[in-house]
């Protein structure tokens, strides 16, 4: 049986990404994490901008903050290095009790070199840039060149030895190595350079990798040659920086995809070529074991597109943590989703007071609305963060977001007990009762907000909670039962249960039906 107490934490203990029996933990001080994140927009990496920062953070109650560090503010002349802006932040995320991810814009911040110094971005000829399949170069430096990756790789090294001796604690919990690599409107580089390495034969591990036989890029891979080689070359480079960082200071450390269509083939020159999609994941995996997971960066609204990507990513070998996810309300309920598939963390983007908003990706305005959009959500799931982390770590859980329509749904949980979930309705009756065809709508239900979690705590017992659902509980096979005990309680602050009380009648005559305050239950059930 489990165990929900938590140990002391240890404290001064290296944050690290850990894989049990396929399944995956984040831990922090030792302990299994769940990151209730958010991402600052782009040009929050200054001073000036922090204090338009962290109220962001507090109004939302994350408990991690995501943020750039710049190639060109650290190093803004070749071998000159100022710390001052991340020995800020450092402190600040301290006061604020906030956990720290660090976004390194450097060689490819989407695409392009713009957060690369001058003396990198204005050089061409020391720091070329890509030939797409058309002749035309591109804004995007090529990852075939060692002047390019060595200058990156001297910058993070240099990043990494100052975390490590200004972060003893370990306010930095992971590292983000550039941002959604890839190239737009090219699908490789197509230099001289380029061309001599795609026209010799693919390297051995990736062969073994993927169970192929050896030949040249053209050969193993055909129509997918460009796209794997991108992907491979990319891979290399950003393992070998990522490696190199590791070696000062071994943070986990992540690479983020901006995401190709879930379900179709789609034109690499349409989207982010080389970067971690999810039809090169094996190529990644082969190219950069240094890197601890392979990250999607969800800006797809539908619940099926959504649940598809968590499906790609979140595997026995890659932790699923979604870094990045649109600001608006349509995606706040997918935390349930990313958490149903033992996802490590969740972080919308751009949600802060600096001024910036990034629609119709995300939301139209960043408001106090629009973070309480999330806020509901972290502060429902802050008080039990670690007891879940746990629980998906050891044993089994489910979650779902509220599908469009809020249409119902009935979770398999496990072989004995099944589940079903259902919204917009009210606590007493059902909606789906010829008797209350008169009674009224749910109000606020075109956008759909809801959700709920499931771990199994016994073969008979289970723990939930979410957010505007009714969970039904139901025998598989169909076996006289009954909810014998749902109890409403608590985590207390050292993660102990505590009891509140015991839900019956009412509460308990037509599902559980959880609201819009922040409850959790022990469920029990039996048969008779
Ligand atoms: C993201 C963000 C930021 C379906 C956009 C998303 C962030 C970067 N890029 O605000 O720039 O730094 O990682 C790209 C989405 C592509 C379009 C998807 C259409």
């Amino acid at each position: 049986s489990l165990s929900l107490a938590a140990p002391a934490f240890a404290q001064g203990q290296l944050p690290k990404l850990v894989t049990k029996n396929g399944r995956h933990a984040l831990l922090v001080d030792g302990k299994p994490f769940l990151m209730l994140g958010v991402q600052a927009n782009n040009a929050a990496n200054y001073p000036s901008q922090l204090p338009k920062v962290w109220p962001a953070v507090k109004a939302m109650s994350a408990n991690t903050l995501e943020i750039p560090v710049a190639w060109e503010q650290i190093e803004p002349v070749e071998g000159k290095f100022d710390f001052s802006y991340v020995d800020l932040l450092l402190k600040q995320a301290r006061e604020n009790d906030t956990k720290l991810v660090i976004l390194w814009f450097a060689t490819w911040k989407n695409n392009g070199p713009q957060y690369a110094p001058e003396w990198v971005k204005l050089d061409n000829k020391r720091f070329p840039r890509l030939i797409n399949g058309k002749g035309e170069m591109k804004n995007s430096l090529s990852p075939h060149f060692r002047a390019t990756l060595e200058a990156d790789k001297k910058a993070f090294v240099a990043l990494m030895r100052h975390l490590k001796a200004a972060d003893p604690d370990h306010t930095v919990i992971m590292v983000q190595p550039e941002n959604e690599v890839g190239a737009y409107s090219a699908i490789r580089d197509f230099s001289p350079t380029a061309q001599k390495i795609f026209d010799g034969p693919v390297p051995s591990e990736l062969v073994k990798a993927l169970g192929k036989k050896p030949g040249t890029w053209k050969a193993v891979f055909g129509k997918d040659a460009d796209e794997f080689f991108y992907a491979w070359s990319i891979g290399r480079y950003v393992n070998e920086i990522a490696e190199a960082g590791k070696r000062e200071l071994p943070l986990p450390m992540y690479v983020n995809a901006a995401l190709r269509d879930p379900f179709h083939d789609q034109d690499p020159f349409t989207y982010s070529s080389g970067g971690p999609t999810w039809n090169v994941l094996d190529v990644w995996k082969a190219a950069a074991p240094s890197i601890d997971a392979l990250a999607p960066d969800i800006y797809m609204r539908e619940s099926e597109k959504v649940r598809k990507t968590l499906e790609q990513y979140g595997r026995p070998d890659n932790a699923l943590f979604v870094p990045e996810i649109g600001s608006d309300k349509a995606y706040a309920r997918y935390i349930y989703d990313v958490l149903g598939h033992q996802g490590i963390g969740f972080a919308p983007f751009g949600l802060d007071y600096t001024g910036y908003s990034n629609y119709p990706l995300g939301a139209k305005t960043v408001d106090a609305k629009t973070l309480e959009n999330f806020g509901v959500h972290y502060r429902l799931l802050s008080p039990m963060a670690r007891e879940w982390a746990k629980l998906s770590f050891e044993g089994k859980v489910w979650g779902v977001g509220e599908q469009e329509g809020g249409k119902p749904e009935t979770l398999d949980l496990g072989g004995r007990w099944n589940v079903r979930i259902t919204y917009g309705e009210w606590q007493f009756g059902s909606i789906e009762a010829p008797w209350m065809a008169k009674a009224e709508k749910q109000p606020d239900r075109e956008i759909p907000d809801a959700g709920a979690l499931i771990a199994q705590l016994g073969p008979d017992e289970f723990l939930i909670t979410g957010y505007r659902a009714r969970l039904t509980f139901g025998s598989a096979k169909g076996e006289q039962f009954m909810v014998s005990r749902v109890e409403e309680g608590h985590f207390n602050e050292a993660g102990q249960w505590v009891f509140d009380r015991v839900w019956n009648g009412d509460q308990v005559d037509y599902g559980l039906n959880l609201t819009t305050l922040p409850q959790i239950l022990k469920v029990k059930l039996a048969t008779y």
